[in-house]
């Protein structure tokens, strides 16, 4: 016997990418419902070789179904959400609305799967920001090892981790340069993306850090270890999909470039690759549909007692979404429900 799953958002990048990634793992699925706001109702959308039919999120009574994915956002999370954890459905979602409650596990698999048991108290789990989701998969076995201190992470982020417009954006405004015919005006970013870079991802706050950047510090503190200090500066590139991330990390104890690599190539959901020579890394166009988080330029860093430098590079719409949604879905199978 396997499970009834729903997946709310379903036409949207990360809800696509849920269906896909189902399918493609396996998972034991007796009956699937995909779910859409009024404004995308009766789309199409493709799991494994079936074509479903979009249902409307609004009205859908979630009696009965054991786990629902979301990928809808904050606002339509709030509201449908606790109905659908209320009718005893396990709610594993995908927006930042529980990641910071106390009564939600957040949850990356590699590093805290133990917290998927806490799930009960609302009936809910939280996915991380893809940001920090590719990291704490990096810095979990070096963490276990070495004990992390400090933390100094700069970003690349892909477009599509602002949603379908920011993709269209990246495109029409590309052609628009090369093509002045085509006149396109800004809709996404406050900034021009194309043949740029931007300093700022999400909302700014008091301190000068963006929302993202706080997401990454305290994200990271309550998957991995909260004595763990991190600063982040987010940078959003005119990349597609596939965030990367350049991280320097300050350790308790010395540990080894080498042992470093070894530790990382015998690691859960990481691909090492790490040749000193021209295009021996990883760059985010590679690891576009791949479910592992890549790790290149794995290197000493002599300027402090005990420091390493990494280049860490993931599929945001997988590993930093859509991926880890499903292996926490996995775990809860395995460890709670044991359908399947
Ligand atoms: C970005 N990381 O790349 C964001 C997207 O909190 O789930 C995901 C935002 C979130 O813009």
């Amino acid at each position: 016997m396997g499970y009834r799953i729903v997946v709310a958002g379903a036409t949207g990048n990360v809800g696509r990418e849920m269906l896909n990634i189902l399918a493609e793992r396996e998972f034991p699925v007796d009956e699937i419902a995909v779910l859409a706001s009024r404004r995308s109702l009766g789309t199409e959308v493709t799991f494994g070789d079936k074509t479903l039919k979009t249902q409307d999120l609004d009205t859908f009574d979630f009696t009965g179904w054991d786990i629902a994915l979301f990928a809808v956002g904050s606002g339509p999370t709030k509201e449908y959400a606790p109905k659908a954890a209320a009718a005893g459905c396990v709610v594993i979602d995908n927006s930042s609305l529980y990641r910071y409650d106390p009564d939600v596990p957040l949850v990356v698999p590699e590093c805290n799967p133990e917290a998927v048991d806490g799930y009960s108290k609302k009936n809910i789990i939280a996915n991380p920001n893809c940001s920090t989701a590719q990291m704490v998969v990096a810095l979990k076995p070096l963490h276990d090892r070495a004990k992390i201190k400090r933390v100094v992470v700069s970003t690349y982020q892909a477009v599509s981790g602002s949603g379908k417009d920011a993709i269209d954006e990246l495109w029409d405004q590309t052609k628009s340069i090369y093509n002045p015919t085509d006149d396109y005006e800004a809709k996404v970013y406050p900034k021009q993306i194309a043949f740029n870079v931007i300093p700022h991802i999400d909302v700014f706050m008091d301190s000068g850090d963006t929302k993202e950047e706080w997401k990454m510090v305290t994200e990271t503190k309550k998957i991995l270890d909260p004595s763990i200090k991190v600063t982040a500066t987010c940078v959003r590139v005119p990349v597609f999909v596939g965030h990367s991330e350049s991280i320097n990390i300050e350790f308790e104890d010395f540990l080894d470039e080498d042992e470093a690599r070894d530790i990382l190539r015998e690691a859960p959901g990481i691909m090492v690759i790490d040749k000193r020579e021209d295009g021996g890394y990883v760059t985010p166009i590679e690891c576009v549909g791949d479910f592992a988080t890549f790790i290149s330029r794995l290197r000493q860093d002599v300027t402090i007692e005990n420091g390493l430098n990494m280049w860490c590079v993931s599929d945001n719409l997988r590993k930093g979404a859509a991926l880890n949604a499903v292996q926490i879905a996995e775990t809860l199978g395995k460890r709670v429900l044991k359908k399947g």
